[in-house]
């Protein structure tokens, strides 16, 4: 048998299989990243870029953050890993009546897992057995929304309206509906939250007319869509999503995987509109990126709904080997002491006009049809030239020349900088994104 470490080759790049990439093309001209702090990362030649994305929205508190480092390492000197099925671990216990403490209304009780997809599944199989647990065993069709990404689950791409997400797989959950999108023409160039559109939730009534509502066991979308270039909600929509879900007994998941722990300047989305869903998924920004965590947080009368069976009975047949790893643990644990300590989620409500002001003044810019931003991040349309995609793949690599990491989506591009971002390198962001911007027109 070959050793696996036989042969090393110095800088191979075949191997590894990349995820969400153009392999090719990637190896023959790689971006690589070598290094991080605060706002940067270095390429291993020692360039030194602005990280304009929080890594991929995740990394809220900034990089090499000492004291996540020292949580790890001393839970890592304490104790790698213990289970959580039928056994338990302090840590886990700790952080969930944190979370619980801070999450608005009685969303009170907090599942773990690892990830952004695995939360979304996890929230939609607890929607379908709390209905089961319920006597509602019919209810078993969710309602998604066109342009939502709620991860690369089976689960999730099924209710996700991301369509290259969706094409190459095939089967998918039965009984899935999706309510439109809210990017409106109307709405181009709003500040925040755009004026139009918030009868769209009403959408949501023609799904259940046509189904009814016995049959329908959750509505799940992002309070504001990331992935596919950052869509604010329009005004009132969420609420009137929120009522027709109560009127039909539709339990309604918010995907905080982006929204949760403070991009919009609020801790989460729910707490910033007032509306409080029923189950809330959560990753990214929950550990700072260190540590992969996921989590699903639950009102109440749905935990409740689930503790209905005989006592020595399992409440839930669902959970992973690493739910609640205790480093993932520990470092959700220090991360929240630094936004607490530092008022990150203050501080993103702080500098958001400022970032307002920053990127609406790329409006104006050759092939920018449309500016969005909420908290601290922003979408920016550029018009196609070619194939879809082109420009904004242009956009993505120029900008990265320049030292500025953006993401992009079709050709949009989106920026969610981290939230200990200063004024000046707010400054410095949108001077590189209008060079990119001129330079790919
Ligand atoms: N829900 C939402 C709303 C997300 O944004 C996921 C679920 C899945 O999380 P995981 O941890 O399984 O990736 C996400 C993730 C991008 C980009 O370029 C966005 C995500 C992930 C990677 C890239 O916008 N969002
Ligand atoms: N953790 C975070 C991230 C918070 O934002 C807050 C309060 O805003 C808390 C915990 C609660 O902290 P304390 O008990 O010190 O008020």
């Amino acid at each position: 048998m070959t050793p696996p470490n036989a042969k090393p080759v110095a800088n191979n790049l075949e191997a590894f299989f990349m995820p969400f990439t153009a392999n090719r093309q990637f190896k023959k001209n790689p971006r690589m990243l070598a290094k991080a702090k605060g706002v940067h990362y270095w390429t291993p030649e020692g360039r030194k870029i602005i990280d304009g994305t929080a890594g991929l929205w995740c990394v809220n508190a900034g990089h090499g953050r000492e004291e996540i480092k020292a949580a790890i390492a001393k839970q890592l000197d304490e104790m790698d890993y213990a289970p959580s099925f039928q056994m338990g671990h302090p840590k886990a216990f700790e952080l969930a009546a944190r979370h619980a403490a801070m999450l608005p209304g009685d969303l009170n009780h907090a599942f773990y897992c690892n990830s952004g997809s695995e939360a979304v599944d996890s929230a939609l199989k607890i929607a379908l057995a709390y209905h089961r647990a319920n006597g509602q065993g019919t209810r078993t069709r969710f309602v998604g929304r066109e342009r939502g990404y709620h991860g690369v689950g089976f689960g999730g791409i099924s209710v996700g309206g991301m369509v290259n997400n969706r094409k190459w797989f095939g089967a998918m959950l039965p009984g899935v509906d999706h309510m439109p999108h809210t990017h409106l023409p109307q709405n181009a160039f709003s500040r925040g939250q755009p004026e139009h559109g918030a009868e769209l939730a009403d959408e949501l009534e023609k799904i259940v007319g046509l189904h009814d509502a016995s049959n329908i066991a959750a509505v799940i979308v992002e309070p504001c869509a990331g992935s596919t270039g950052y869509l604010p909600p329009p005004k009132g929509y969420l609420q009137r999503l929120r009522q027709i879900c109560d009127k039909h007994g539709i339990l309604l998941i918010f995907d905080e995987v982006i929204t949760g722990f403070g991009r919009l300047g609020a801790s989460f989305a729910a707490e910033k509109f007032g509306v409080i869903p029923d189950l809330m998924t959560v990753a990214k920004g929950i550990s700072n990126a260190t540590v992969p965590m996921g989590g699903v947080f639950v009102r109440k009368p749905v935990f409740d709904g689930l503790m209905n069976g005989p006592e020595n009975a399992i409440d839930l047949f669902h959970g992973y080997t690493y739910s609640a790893h205790p480093l993932a643990c520990a470092a959700a644990s220090a991360v929240l002491d630094i936004y607490r300590d530092e008022n990150l989620f203050e501080r993103s409500a702080e500098l958001s006009p400022y970032w307002e002001e920053g990127v609406h003044s790329l409006k104006g810019l050759p092939n920018v049809t449309d500016i969005r931003n909420l908290g601290l991040a922003a979408g920016i349309d550029l018009a196609p030239s070619g194939p879809v995609g082109a420009r904004g793949y242009a956009a993505f690599t120029k900008a990265f020349d320049l030292g500025l990491m953006v993401r992009q989506s079709g050709d949009a591009i989106a920026m969610s900088p981290p939230l200990v971002i200063e004024k000046a390198q707010i400054d410095e962001i949108i001077d590189i994104t209008a060079k990119t911007i001129r330079a790919v027109a």
